[in-house]
């Protein structure tokens, strides 16, 4: 809050910043090279020196800011969900929902409320891969017309604990391991399963991990999850509980694990290069906000606790009502002041949004502010324009390292009659109220009975899986399982997930060579696990069951040479673009390429450059010497084959096929049946639907069995 000086000695004008900046470009363009406080600088090639081969000399201060500068150019990176890639946009609400809540940016359908997004991954550090298997998070910040309202979420709906107490355990076990930092942004290892199978409220957490789930093929395609039960107030006061869910309108869809591996090295911005180029050309990323709304007197209807986050309420019990959209639109324009000093804050609330009693939850609430503390130097990071609120901020809080603002007023304090009481409380209405709720009990560290299932809903989203993604996650226990060392730890985890399915354990027990010492040595009855029962499947936790409607915004290889039928080639192209795909031409050379015609063609990549997993699918056109020469490439059959292996649809238009067989895919039906996902077509241009409807399948899972090896 400013206000002005009635000093009578400072009444001479005091020229503003804008005037100085006036000045100051009177002087120069405004584009010339400067120190920090603006000192014009003719030369920074060369350090001064006494002598042209002689020693560097103090006195250069544009050499020692520079250096200095660089020196302190890192902050600490984040504890957790270190490796991120942000955006802007917007949030529009579909309809009022002022009888549920008070919160402004819900209530008013023109509005459209400000936000910035940012995804990430928990484990690895800052430069770490971005399709390694882990959670992802979802942190969404609303700049509303109320102050800054924080969603910040996973793209899991359940947690490794229910106490946030534990937080500092999970992390470190899953984290490197402490003596020599391995391994980097992987969970395989042995004190991540030390800890889980220590700890068997882990397992339904560890299933999402373990699924399809943990390894999405875009930050555009994957859900959101508030995950813990939260409170909506309305202007009445009344409450419902409520939980968050972000739908991209793309579906969710997953990679597949060796895809995911070879990505991390082929392209470790894989994620971040996707969300930035589909924003880039204009796909901007959708998602339906989402609510589960309960009355509060249900917390405990449902058959276990709503305030115990390694729960999820199906979808099928309460439905999703989609309130509203956000629309990711443009891109940061610098990384480091926007997505990497953003903070995310759990306590940054808005009226009309409230918290619950869940114990994770609350211990949020502490550590969000906390880190921020050390991390963005000071507690005047809200000062960032990033994370700047557009409402207007005025208090009392003063000082401290980085201090932006310069505030004029004269009392520092609240109440004061020198500035007039200024400012003034917001009253009730206005006001973030804490809502009375009555508060008994013993001070106690216990754990509530209603906590006590762990196993029930693990078991349920296994149940949820189709096959094929049932069997991926087999395979990922056998894989991560099978990097551990000590052989108690993995015993033990074999052993506590016969808990959630004794089939399902011995599976993975299987690959390990455990089948024998599982059966030997589990009992049964885990006094944790109270309701051992049977539960209903819950459909929507399948990705088989996301929409597949449109293969908008994916990349398809186009594999040709000289020679190719130019007809097909930019037939597939022109089909691609008019279905919001992108075709890009991979052939043995950078350039262009002369089609059979003599017309040229430009090369998006060289063979050497490119690879099957940076894209969704594959099409080699037509034109005998095109496919010929593409032939006698390794790396044009290798690719072919990763596609197949990686259950992507691969087409061929006519002679197109032979490059197919001599990969070893079988282009024609075998065994009587067409290959799902294999669509061979004439060169006719009206011939490539079948390639695009086979595409919007995303994979062909059921001939994951059959790829040549
Ligand atoms: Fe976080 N978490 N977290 N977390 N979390 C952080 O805050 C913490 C939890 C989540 O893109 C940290 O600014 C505790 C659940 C996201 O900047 C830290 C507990 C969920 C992000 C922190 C949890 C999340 C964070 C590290 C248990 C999903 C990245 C740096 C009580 C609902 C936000 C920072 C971004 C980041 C603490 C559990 C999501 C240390 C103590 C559950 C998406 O404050």
């Amino acid at each position: 809050m400013k206000k002005t000086a009635s000093d009578p000695k400072r009444d001479r004008h005091i020229p503003t910043k804008t005037e100085q900046l006036e000045r100051a470009r009177s002087f120069r363009d405004g584009t010339t090279l400067t120190t920090d406080q603006g000192i014009p600088i003719p030369h920074t090639d060369d350090s001064l020196r006494g002598g042209t081969r002689g020693p560097t000399l103090l006195e250069d201060f544009h050499f020692r800011e520079k250096l200095t500068r660089f020196d302190h150019e890192r902050i600490p990176e984040r504890v957790v969900h270190a490796r991120g890639s942000g955006a802007h946009g917007y949030f529009q609400v579909y309809e009022s929902l002022d009888e549920l809540t008070c919160a402004d940016f819900l209530c008013n359908p023109g509005l459209k409320t400000p936000v910035f997004v940012r995804f990430s991954t928990v484990q690895g550090p800052r430069g770490s891969a971005d399709t390694v298997r882990d959670v992802r998070g979802f942190a969404t910040k609303f700049y509303t017309a109320q102050g800054n309202f924080d969603l910040v979420g996973n793209n899991m709906p359940v947690f490794f604990i229910q106490d946030g107490i534990k937080f500092p355990d999970v992390v470190h076990a899953v984290k490197p391991e402490p003596h020599h930092e391995m391994p980097t942004g992987a969970s395989a290892h042995d004190t991540f399963w030390d800890f889980v199978s220590l700890v068997p409220e882990t397992a339904h957490m560890v299933m999402w991990v373990m699924s399809d789930r943990a390894i999405p093929r875009s930050y555009r395609m994957m859900e959101g999850f508030g995950v813990h039960t939260f409170k909506l107030v309305n202007a009445r006061g009344d409450v419902k509980l409520c939980k968050f869910h972000w739908k991209p309108l793309l579906g969710a869809h997953s990679l597949v694990w060796d895809e995911a591996q070879v990505l991390a090295g082929k392209d470790p911005d894989f994620h971040r290069r996707d969300l930035w180029e589909a924003i880039d050309c204009g796909h901007f990323p959708e998602y339906e906000l989402g609510l589960q709304v309960i009355d509060e007197k249900d917390e405990l209807a449902y058959g276990f606790d709503l305030l115990d986050p390694t729960k999820l309420l199906p979808e099928e019990v309460v439905p999703v009502r989609r309130i509203g959209k956000l629309t990711l639109d443009r891109n940061p324009d610098n990384f480091f002041a926007e997505t990497e000093q953003v903070a995310f804050c759990v306590q940054n609330l808005v009226p009309g949004i409230d918290v619950t009693n869940d114990p994770l939850l609350q211990a949020r609430l502490f550590s969000y502010l906390d880190t921020q503390l050390t991390r963005l130097g000071g507690p005047n990071f809200a000062e960032l324009p990033i994370n700047r609120a557009v409402a207007p901020v005025h208090n009392h809080q003063q000082d401290g390292f980085g201090q932006q603002d310069v505030p004029t007023m004269r009392a520092n304090y609240h109440p004061n009659s020198i500035d007039g009481g200024c400012p003034f409380l917001a009253g009730m209405q206005q006001g973030f109220v804490h809502r009375p709720q009555r508060v008994e009990g013993e001070k106690t560290r216990v754990r509530p009975e209603s906590f006590r299932d762990f196993f029930t809903q693990a078991r349920m989203f296994l149940e949820s899986q189709s096959p094929p993604e049932r069997a991926h996650m087999v395979e990922a226990f056998r894989f991560e399982i099978g990097k551990v060392v000590r052989h108690a730890i993995r015993e033990r985890v074999i052993r506590m997930f016969m808990n959630v399915d004794v089939e399902f354990a011995l599976d993975i027990a299987r690959g390990l060579g455990l089948e024998d010492v599982a059966r030997r040595s589990w009992a049964p009855a885990d006094p944790a696990d109270k309701k051992p029962g049977a539960t209903k499947p819950s459909p929507a936790l399948s990705l088989e069951n996301q929409p597949k409607t449109s293969i908008k915004s994916r990349v398809v290889a186009i594999l040709a040479a000289d020679g190719v039928d130019a007809d097909a080639l930019s037939g597939i192209k022109g089909m691609l673009a008019a279905a919001g795909a992108k075709g890009e031409v991979i052939a043995p050379h950078a350039g262009s390429i002369k089609a059979a015609d003599g017309s040229l063609f430009p090369v998006d990549k060289s063979l050497l450059v490119a690879s099957s997993v940076l894209y969704d699918a594959v099409y080699v056109p037509s034109g005998a010497a095109s496919v010929a020469e593409l032939a006698t490439h390794v790396d044009a059959i290798d690719f072919l084959r990763q596609a197949f292996r990686h259950v992507k649809t691969i087409g061929a238009s006519g002679d197109g096929a032979s490059l197919l067989s001599a990969s070893g895919i079988p282009p024609t039906p075998r065994d009587g049946a067409t290959l799902p996902g294999i669509v061979v077509t004439s060169a006719a241009a009206d011939s490539f639907a079948p390639f695009i409807a086979a595409m919007t399948q995303h994979r062909h899972w059921a001939r994951q069995a059959r790829a040549p090896r």
